[in-house]
């Protein structure tokens, strides 16, 4: 559902040892067919869904082919060997509209990653994102027993967690994990209905973020906007209305074994071909950003250092090519037709002014390009660029990392990512506002020593590799089942 790479999920693990439901597909014409994206997500919560026979529930707009569905709209999958269980929560366009592309992405998405000038108001957003979160509550209950596991997934379900604890047995667990930053103080008091907001996410047991600074801060929100909530600042915990929210940062991984497969089995022909494609030539020095076409990713700020760094390296003419993948996102929301607009014109402008015959100084995509391509081009980069003005994790950074099979390669990253605090040491670091200093790190990247470029390499795919997807899926599980027990031993003194 939706464009993110976290999409809009919420999953029950029930608990039982019931056999894996069966298959609702049925042979002939009436199939299911499966596509998998590798990598995000969906890589570390199928194995999860699989063992433990639960139920995973997303949205979507109801024109999919979903002909197989029970009147729940529940499918078995995977249809070859199913283990459980795919229900679809259909949306209509009036509710995509409102609930998706209005409070999720005009509001919550703007404000949590610090551009309140650009978060939107429109009437009825709010009141379709309360009743968009009610009918996932509604549908989490449907299935959830006091042994239950209910795990929500990021910003699109800020009431949802309250609403599911106040129906389901006090045994059951619920947690939640925010994917994007959560703001100062000083910018959710900005937020509409912030107080609402704050009580609906104090109805899980668990909330993780990336990183400690988005914790602090919320407990921060909490402990001022919320007098009947006592902050325990030393254990993490915020009590309201008798109930305990354990308050945790576990850092995003990537699903590092298929980046690392995928960049080896990706071969001289692919790489030739997706220069052939892009007519990129062979011996150039290559730069690359692969990004959502999002204004929190630092597109244009990331052009004009490379601008700056043309102009003052007359050298680098025809000798260095950045490569940028782009892919169009939400573009239902002005802001983000606009922001593409500006970035297309701005690669244009570079590129006449720089241009010679035959080269182009930034080769600019919007193609949504496969796993062995992106691995491909990672593998290749000598240089990659992820310069967000602000965002949660970024997981591009790692990918580039678990792909740089050969041990080679600089990671240029800004200083506003939450990857930042993990590979920040080894990485080539950048205020992306900073127009200047971000050319001079593009100056030292392309001119780093091998042996440095290898030593920083190692230590980089060392940490990217110890905090994978698994790990993290893995901590993430362990901190549920230390909130369950706690809440167990609680309830029986
Ligand atoms: P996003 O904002 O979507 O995720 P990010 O973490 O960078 O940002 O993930 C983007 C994903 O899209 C990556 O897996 C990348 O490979 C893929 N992608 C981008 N362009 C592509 C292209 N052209 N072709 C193929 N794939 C492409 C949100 C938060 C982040 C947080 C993640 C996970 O905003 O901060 O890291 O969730 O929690």
């Amino acid at each position: 559902a939706g464009d993110d790479q976290s999409a809009a999920t919420a999953t029950v693990e029930t608990r039982t040892d019931g056999a894996a439901p069966e298959p609702t597909a049925e042979s002939g014409d009436r199939s299911i067919t499966v596509d998998e994206p590798t990598g995000g997500l969906t890589a570390g919560l199928d194995p999860v869904l699989k063992q433990s026979a639960g139920t995973w529930i997303a949205w979507g707009d109801g024109d999919a082919d979903f002909d197989v569905a029970d009147e729940q709209n529940c499918v078995a999958v995977p249809p070859d060997d199913p283990s459980y269980t795919l229900q679809r929560i259909d949306l209509s366009d009036e509710a995509v509209d409102s609930y998706y592309y209005g409070f999720s992405n005009r509001v919550l998405w703007p404000l949590c990653h610090g551009f309140t000038d650009l978060v939107e108001h429109r009437s009825n957003d709010l009141e379709w994102y309360r009743t968009v979160n009610e009918r996932f509550a509604e549908a989490v209950c449907e299935h959830a027993t006091a042994d239950s596991v209910v795990w929500l997934q990021d910003y699109h379900f800020a009431l949802a967690s309250r609403m599911i604890r106040e129906t389901v047995p006090r045994s059951t667990t619920v947690a939640q994990f925010w994917h994007i930053p959560w703001p100062t103080a000083a910018t959710f008091q900005h937020c509409p209905a912030g107080r609402r907001l704050l009580e609906g996410l104090l109805g899980n047991d668990l909330l993780g973020f990336h990183v400690d600074r988005y914790v602090e801060r919320f407990l921060d929100c909490v402990d001022r906007s919320l007098p009947a909530a006592a902050v325990d600042w030393g254990q993490r915990t915020v009590t309201y209305d008798g109930e305990t929210t354990r308050v945790v940062a576990t850092p995003m991984g990537v699903d590092t074994e298929s980046y690392d497969r995928n960049a080896r089995s990706s071969g001289s022909s692919q790489l030739s071909s997706l220069l052939e494609r892009y007519d990129i030539e062979r011996e150039t020095v290559i730069g690359l950003g692969v990004d959502r076409l999002d204004y929190t990713k630092g597109i244009p700020e990331r052009l004009a250092a490379i601008e700056r760094f043309l102009e003052w390296n007359p050298s680098w003419h025809g000798e260095f090519t950045f490569v940028q993948t782009a892919t169009p996102s939400r573009t239902e929301i002005q802001t983000y037709e606009r922001h593409g607009e500006l970035v297309r014109s701005e690669v244009k402008r570079i590129n006449q002014r720089f241009g010679i015959q035959d080269w182009d100084p930034i080769v600019y995509t919007e193609d949504y390009l496969t796993a062995t391509e992106l691995c491909a081009l990672y593998r290749r980069a000598d240089l990659m660029v992820v310069s967000p003005l602000v965002d949660g994790m970024n997981l591009v950074a790692q990918e580039y990392v678990a792909a740089s099979v050969d041990g080679d390669g600089t990671l240029v990253l800004s200083q506003e990512t939450g990857a930042h605090e993990t590979l920040g040491s080894q990485a080539l670091t950048i205020d992306p506002t900073d127009i200047d200093g971000f050319a001079h790190q593009l100056e030292r990247a392309v001119s780093l020593p091998a042996h440095e470029r290898k030593r920083r390499m190692n230590t980089l795919r060392n940490r990217v590799f110890d905090g994978n997807l698994e790990w993290w899926m893995k901590t993430q599980f362990d901190w549920i089942r230390a909130v369950k027990t706690e809440r167990h031993r609680s309830d029986s003194t």
